[in-house]
């Protein structure tokens, strides 16, 4: 194809206007790594102006104003424009935007009209500024609706007709349950006669599951596990209906974001190979959450969103079950008040373990530079960053061998001989304390081991995760859908 294709990507949030959690960072970048493919991508974003992104760190230009039909009468549609790393971003606004003070709130009447308002106006704005994409890639439940829309008026509609579509699923359960009614409202109706379930017919998620031309999940173990009871949401029958419409791609990590070699937040910088300078970083940090200084004890890291997903509530009774061994811990993040109060009483319990309640962008690095170990026991894990950050800080990571976890960590018990010799981690099967604590306790016989350690931390440093390699994927599914 000599024009480049035109992709048309919808995210509720993006870095760097806005970002509560990964799909901000992966909306946010793949835009830009598609623009630098060497065949580049016209892919332009377009993102709600939520009330919480600062205005006046961009230079938003208004491009256009229109309105989206809705049972109480038309409402006003405003667009802006700016540019970041070469990408066009669009903002829009109008009055279930403006009248949302955050970006996801727990009154799903709100998000639902603000998502299928915003859903709908992306591809209004679309068709007034007569810029025809060939793909519309959303994500997630907050931006489906604009698929199901397409679907349901793709064919008389000359503009969008051999418009094709893409939804990304970062998060499956997020069905944007409690939104069904909005829909209604914007003149978007459900789907009685189809292969969802009855409970299903009217939800954003499922709706754009069944309308998209191709779905894809966060990593190629997430798209097979999403077709199992276990993981489906209830939806894994409907769908396996869609099966070979299924495929995965694993998210990258921006490299310059996240490098040791340049992080200004680290206290010494280092290379791959530079073991002693990641030393002197475990003892700073130590030093930072006031844990005795011992170079002979392994330092285990937790650093994470505190909730239910994330597997938290194993981490006591493992710890626990290691109470004998020699070993200190680090736990950082918020959440679940529940939670956070486990991992406070865990500090008190143990002289050996610091819980630091707070969300701190800064000290997370500290962690991944100066921590042994990372444990990541994620019930579910669609892609999961932080274990591909772990591993190019050199902190080798412990993980429920789960989604994308399992898909970029190579058990070091997995495999015998040669075979060892690429492993990068330890994975376990099943999400309880009993597996988690046997296999920190594998990890930590290892670490006695300092020749076989360094092995599994260099080989870590040595993977490559880059955006261009997820791009390049995304890439083939956009012209796989053109052709
Ligand atoms: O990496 C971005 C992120 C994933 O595993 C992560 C998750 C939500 O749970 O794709 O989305």
């Amino acid at each position: 194809m000599s024009t480049p294709i035109r992709v048309l990507s919808l995210a509720a949030e993006a870095a760097p206007f806005v970002k509560i959690g990964g799909l901000g960072d992966v909306a946010g970048a793949l835009p830009a790594a598609l623009r630098a493919l060497p065949t580049p991508v016209d892919v332009r974003l377009v993102l709600p102006l939520h009330n919480v992104i600062d205005q006046s760190q961009f230079e938003f230009e208004p491009v256009a104003s229109f309105t989206i039909p809705h049972v109480d009468g038309e409402l006003i549609a405003e667009a802006f424009r700016t540019t970041v790393r070469g990408v066009p971003v669009y903002t829009i606004s109008g009055v279930p935007i403006i009248s949302s003070p955050t970006v996801y709130s727990s009154d799903a009447g709100m998000d639902g009209a603000k998502f299928t308002f915003f859903s709908l106006a992306a591809l209004e704005l679309a068709r007034t500024l007569q810029w025809r994409p060939h793909i519309v890639h959303a994500h997630d439940w907050h931006t489906a609706p604009a698929i199901h829309a397409l679907a349901t008026t793709r064919e008389e509609d000359e503009f969008f007709r051999e418009t094709a579509t893409l939804l990304t699923v970062h998060n499956l359960p997020y069905l944007g349950v409690g939104a069904g009614g909005c829909l209604a409202e914007f003149g978007l109706p459900p789907a009685p006669d189809s292969p969802l379930p009855y409970w299903a017919e009217n939800l954003p998620l499922p709706l754009g599951l069944l309308a998209a031309d191709h779905i894809n999940t966060v990593s190629q173990g997430y798209a097979a596990e999403i077709l199992t009871s276990e993981f489906g949401a209830g939806l894994d029958e409907f769908l396996k209906t869609r099966a070979n419409s299924i495929t995965g791609i694993l998210n990258g990590l921006d490299l310059e974001v996240w490098n040791p070699q340049t992080d200004q937040k680290i206290k010494i910088r280092y290379a791959k190979g530079a073991f002693k300078k990641r030393e002197e970083n475990k003892a700073a940090l130590l030093e930072e959450v006031e844990l005795t200084a011992d170079p002979e004890r392994p330092l285990l890291g937790v650093i994470t969103r505190m909730d239910h997903q994330k597997g938290l509530d194993l981490i006591p009774n493992a710890l626990r079950d290691l109470a004998g061994q020699a070993w200190q811990a680090v736990i950082l993040g918020t959440g679940d008040p529940d939670l956070e109060d486990a991992a406070r009483r865990l500090d008190a319990e143990f002289p050996n373990v610091r819980a630091i309640i707070r969300y701190d962008d800064g000290l997370a690095r500290r962690i991944y530079a100066g921590s042994d170990m990372l444990l990541i026991p994620s019930r579910y894990e669609p892609c999961g960053l932080t274990q591909m950050i772990a591993m190019r800080y050199g902190c080798v990571p412990v993980a429920r061998a789960t989604g994308g976890l399992r898909d970029t960590i190579i058990d070091y018990h997995a495999e015998e001989g040669e075979g060892r010799k690429r492993s990068t981690g330890f994975l376990f099967e099943e999400a309880n304390p009993k597996e988690l604590g046997q296999t920190i306790c594998r990890a930590l016989k290892v670490y006695q081991d300092k020749r076989r350690w360094r092995g599994l931390q260099h080989r870590g440093m040595k993977r490559n995760f880059s955006w261009e390699r997820s791009a390049e994927k995304y890439l083939e599914v956009y012209q796989e859908l053109i052709r």
